[in-house]
């Protein structure tokens, strides 16, 4: 059995947050937990549609996600968000409403130098060209976290690797 938690991953766009989110994921779902993923390509479209990259509408679009996360903890699943979430403040704010004990961040710490490399989607291009503005990491501040519970750095080690240091945490930690 297990117990419901949130996998709180934070990082720069193009970190790949998602990628590892996902990854731990059909680990967990492999073991028999009941899972979900909460990302962009869910929640930006559709719950929080109305909001863009403002401090102000980032500060809604991670207060909204952490109630969400906690209504799926409540269920009992373990819930895999992964948001920039870039203000310590905000992280906290979520960290409380879940409990410390259901609260497991994970920072996805890839230099911005790497994200900029990868630049998937083409974003940083245009961000440094000044046809996006208030972009993360370029003119929109990212605090990085001082302690999470699992601090991984996506560019020395394979997919694989990433996400069994998560679900290793998750193990150690009573978590499954
Ligand atoms: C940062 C932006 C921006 C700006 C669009 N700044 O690489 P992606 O595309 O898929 O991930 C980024 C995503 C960030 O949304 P979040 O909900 O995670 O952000 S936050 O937690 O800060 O609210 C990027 C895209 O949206 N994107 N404009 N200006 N990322």
């Amino acid at each position: 059995g297990h117990q419901g938690a949130v996998m709180w991953f934070t990082g720069l766009s193009g970190s790949g947050k998602s990628t590892l989110a996902n990854a731990v994921d059909k680990i967990l779902h492999e073991r028999g937990a009941s899972t979900y993923v909460l990302d962009g390509d869910n929640v930006r479209h559709g719950l929080n549609g109305d909001l863009g990259f403002s401090d102000n509408d980032r500060v809604e679009n991670i207060r909204r996600i952490g109630e969400v996360s906690k209504l799926f903890v409540d269920a009992g699943l373990l819930v895999s968000s992964a948001f920039i979430s870039p203000f310590a403040e905000d992280r906290t704010m979520v960290r409380r409403l879940l409990g410390d004990k259901k609260f497991v961040e994970v920072f996805v710490d890839t230099p911005l130098e790497e994200c900029e490399l990868r630049d998937p989607k083409g974003l940083y291009k245009k961000a440094r060209a000044g046809e996006i503005k208030n972009f993360t990491g370029i003119d929109s501040t990212y605090e990085r976290p001082i302690s999470p519970e699992v601090h991984i750095k996506t560019a020395e080690q394979s997919i694989e690797v990433n996400a069994l240091q998560v679900v290793d945490y998750l193990k150690d930690n009573g978590y499954l």
